[in-house]
């Protein structure tokens, strides 16, 4: 097996201008005939076509018909010397879209044919130049029997639709705008059809159509509204216009990813499109939201603009991270938008710089491309970008982003050219910066002050230092850019922006009359960790009145990081918390700000996962009972405070809103410490579930009850679950509060969820629901000193290995730190991956992971 390097990129030899594409669907025997211009680049070279579990049954050139020694086959490849420097290449293969549990290139969902083509999937249903700078204008035609499937959709415009003499359909579309193969879509199928106009800023009509399944109608209303918010956005912020007469999105529910930003015909994981208020949480909004966005916001960067590369893959996933982050920002709270931007980074993205699997946001070397959509090149991708904005200023940040589609629009373009964009539009020299794509790992910053009480001259130094990374043995100092707030004992705030661009700085403040309390990295203004030597005081001090949300929860977020060092380094819980602490909490219990959700994350400790990273071994067992020793101290003294809180809340008829969301949110605390007191907590919490009126309050009833009333939970989850056996996205919920059961029973529990009628092994939701959560969100059991978690994630990606690689190797994630823990779980971990390793015909997409994390 073979890695493909970055430094190794070539032009294609060959380019192909137009795909005449003709599909003949059968769920087994799909035939499939493409017709492709092709030029010759370079003089001499033989075509190499890419093609994957593909059976041949024509090739011609110019309409004449090639023998089989004229080309030659592979399991990979089709190529064909000789070809002359312009000529049309026919190719006819045949495909069975039932037997396709990848669900890469053509497959069914359920009775729906769809395809997904990114990263490399197009090479699964044709013989195709498959990377991602070769564009060519394509038409396609569809031909399906008319009963079964009423709908035929692919890309661009709808050219042509009749039913033959036989009962076919057949239907022809047109996309005018050139592009690679991944973002080739088809979807066939019968549906519920939802549809829209939307009238652009030059007065262009658009029809939105959003297809689902039949007798969900009602539940796409939510994120074909916010497909309109997010077009009228796009044009508000950054001028960006839709360009074709429709967009189309498909709703499936066998899907390996979140969505796909094909060329006006999205096909979307049904998660993220389906949602009413009693099937719904206010989390499951804002993700249909923020999706919704992210996928139509490639129409600029990602389609128009789209990668050289895949080495690339950041240029569109970064920077539309960062859009439809910005986007969420705009329609929400912007606080907690950014709040949980920064605990992905510090959790997931942090944990894989730290991880075998440690790459750059420009990834170096890669054997499956499927490895690397990962939270480094999406969301520190993103943060990279940010940081250009904060750097450059927003209106000089747009001019750059404009200047970068204007230049490169209809082109396959680098990181790089996005960078020479930003440097020629704002007269920034970028070179320093443009390291970010470079180098991976997360630096470190350690940042002191100095205040002259004489002078009042404040002198801040900061200092930088980025650790190896298991892909990186040297680093190099960055250009980061620290914003800080000072905040001055007369009241008055100052904000200031330091660009930290050596190993060590610093900056010198003048004519302050008393020292300030400084917040660092205000925004997290840098994907960096942070080292400071505030005081508990000073802390909540800042918790308490620095002006922005973010740097009120950061604090906290500081506050207990160092609390939990000091209760695994042996301190009690009842000496070290201050009484401070308990007067400021209660104070954000009796008033809370107007912001209902922030007051909910002030009162909330950090997950395990985020005290865990500032280990390099995680003491498992200290930490989690550091966690919890502080929840019910808090419970205890809070106990007034919290259930009067409560009472406040009392529950209005669901709508999904700011203001409502953040009250469920409060209240869902409130119920956490009020379920860990001795008494009459599990009436609270049964009442709490049974007044409910929407999926937000079931669920906090049920995950409350699940973590410390068990008796309750058993009650609750099986009403739950008589309630909603027949509803898939419902049911996934209730897997998942399953799988993170923090008793022993949790794995009989999963046994018995296995056998559930809605389960499947195909069905990367379902899997995803148990076993992700079970790996990722119940670390008490997962990390089990007897290796029994460890055993069932091992055994779970073997089996789904066989069927879908891309989400056994997503699975297999938790197992590669086996580096991080102690000598006993290290050896039980990596047995896990030992056993993996030894499986014959394992998938490249595992082998890469498994491989890179046990050399
Ligand atoms: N391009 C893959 C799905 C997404 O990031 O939008
Ligand atoms: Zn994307």
């Amino acid at each position: 097996r073979k890695a493909v390097n970055r430094h190794d990129y070539k032009c294609p030899e060959f380019l192909v201008s137009h795909i005449n594409l003709f599909f003949e669907l059968d769920t087994k025997a799909t035939k499939v005939t493409s017709v492709m211009q092709v030029h010759r680049q370079l003089t001499g070279a033989a075509l190499v076509l890419d093609g994957q579990q593909l059976e041949l049954l024509r090739v011609a050139v110019d309409g004449k018909d090639l023998q089989c020694s004229e080309y030659h086959q592979d399991n990979e490849t089709l190529t064909i010397a000789n070809l002359p420097d312009r000529c049309e290449l026919t190719v006819v293969t045949q495909i069975s879209p039932l037997d396709n549990t990848a669900l890469e290139g053509l497959y069914l969902a359920e009775d729906t044919f769809c395809t997904q083509c990114e990263a490399q999937g197009f090479r699964r249903i044709s013989y195709a130049l498959d990377r991602p700078d070769v564009l060519a204008e394509y038409h396609v035609t569809i031909k399906a029997d008319a009963q079964r499937y009423p709908y035929l959709l692919s890309n661009g415009n709808k050219v042509a639709e009749h039913i033959d003499s036989d009962g076919n359909r057949i239907v022809q579309w047109h996309d005018p705008f050139p592009k690679p193969c991944y973002l080739f879509a088809l979807v066939a199928g019968d549906f519920d059809l939802l549809t829209e106009q939307f009238v652009t800023q030059s007065g262009r009509n658009v029809a939105l159509q959003l297809f689902v399944d039949k007798g969900q109608a009602a539940k796409g209303q939510f994120a074909l509204q916010a497909l309109k918010r997010a077009m009228r956005w796009d044009e508000q912020r950054f001028n960006l216009e839709y360009d074709l007469d429709i967009y189309m999105i498909v709703a499936v529910d066998f899907f390996n990813m979140g969505a796909m930003e094909n060329k006006g015909l999205n096909v979307f994981n049904s998660k993220y499109v389906l949602a009413d208020n009693n099937t719904a949480t206010d989390r499951d909004y804002y993700n249909i939201e923020s999706i919704i966005g992210h996928e139509y916001f490639h129409n600029w960067t990602g389609n128009r603009v789209t990668c050289r590369d895949w080495f690339q893959l950041s240029l569109k996933e970064g920077l539309t991270v960062f859009r439809d982050q910005e986007f969420s920002a705009d329609m929400g709270s912007a606080t907690l938008c950014r709040i949980d931007a920064v605990k992905l980074i510090r959790t997931a993205q942090f944990a894989e710089d730290a991880s075998p699997m440690a790459h750059p946001i420009r990834p170096e070397s890669v054997l499956e491309m499927n490895n690397f959509y990962t939270v480094t090149v999406y969301d520190k991708g993103a943060e990279v970008i940010r940081m250009l904005q904060t750097i450059l200023g927003r209106d000089k940040f747009n001019q750059g982003l404009a200047l970068y589609l204007q230049r490169h629009d209809g082109q396959a373009a680098t990181c790089d050219d996005f960078v020479q964009a930003m440097q020629d539009a704002s007269g920034k020299d970028l070179s320093l910066f443009s390291r970010w794509y470079s180098q991976s790992g997360t630096p470190e910053l350690t940042v002191q002050q100095q205040f002259n009480v004489l002078t009042g001259q404040l002198c801040l130094t900061l200092q930088q230092h980025t650790p190896v990374t298991a892909d990186q043995a040297n680093k190099h100092s960055l250009c980061i850019p620290v914003q800080i707030e000072l905040l001055l004992q007369d009241g008055s705030k100052q904000t200031h922006l330091l660009l930290l661009e050596q190993e060590t700085q610093q900056f010198v403040f003048d004519d302050l009359s008393t020292e300030p309390v400084i917040v660092w990295l205000a925004h997290f203004s840098a994907p960096v960790k942070l080292h400071q030597q505030n005081d508990d005081s000073t802390l909540l001090n800042i918790a308490a009145h620095a002006t922005d949300g973010v740097a009120r929860w950061d604090a906290m977020q500081q506050f207990w990081n160092s609390k939990v060092q000091q209760l695994v380094a042996g301190a009690d819980a009842f000496a070290i918390l201050p009484e401070q602490l308990f007067s400021l909490m209660g104070q954000w219990l009796a008033t809370p700000s107007p912001d209902l959700a922030l007051t909910a994350e002030l009162l909330t400790l950090p997950d395990f996962d985020t005290l865990a990273e500032q280990y390099t071994e995680i003491p498992v067992e200290a930490i989690l009972s550091a966690l919890h020793h502080c929840n019910l101290l808090l419970a205890t003294r809070l106990q007034r405070d919290v259930v009067s809180c409560y009472q406040q809340l009392s529950p209005q008829p669901y709508r999904y809103d700011d203001e409502s969301a953040g009250r469920r949110k409060l209240a869902a605390v409130c119920l956490k410490y009020i379920a860990l007191l001795p008494e009459q907590n599990s009436d609270v919490v049964i009442k709490h579930y049974e007044q409910s009126d929407n999926m937000t309050d079931t669920i906090s009833a049920l995950q409350v009850s699940q973590q410390y009333l068990t008796n309750t939970f058993s009650v609750l989850i099986e009403d739950f679950i008589s309630k909603w056996q027949d509803n898939v996205l419902a049911m996934d919920k209730a897997f998942s509060l399953i799988a993170t059961d923090r008793s022993e029973h949790v794995f009989d529990g999963i046994e018995k969820m296995l056998s559930h009628p809605l389960f499947s092994w195909k069905n990367p939701n379902r899997v995803r629901a148990l076993f992700s959560a079970f790996s990722l969100r119940n670390p008490d059991q997962f990390h089990r000193i007897d290796g029994k978690g460890y055993n069932l994630l091992q055994q779970t990606v073997a089996t789904m290995d066989s069927i879908n690689p891309q989400v056994a190797a997503r699975l297999v994630t938790p197992l590669l730190s086996w580096r991080r823990f102690d000598s006993d779980r290290q050896q039980l971990m990596r047995n896990a991956l030992q056993i993996l390793a030894s499986h014959d015909s394992l998938s490249n997409d595992l082998f890469e992971k498994v491989n890179r994390s046990l050399n």
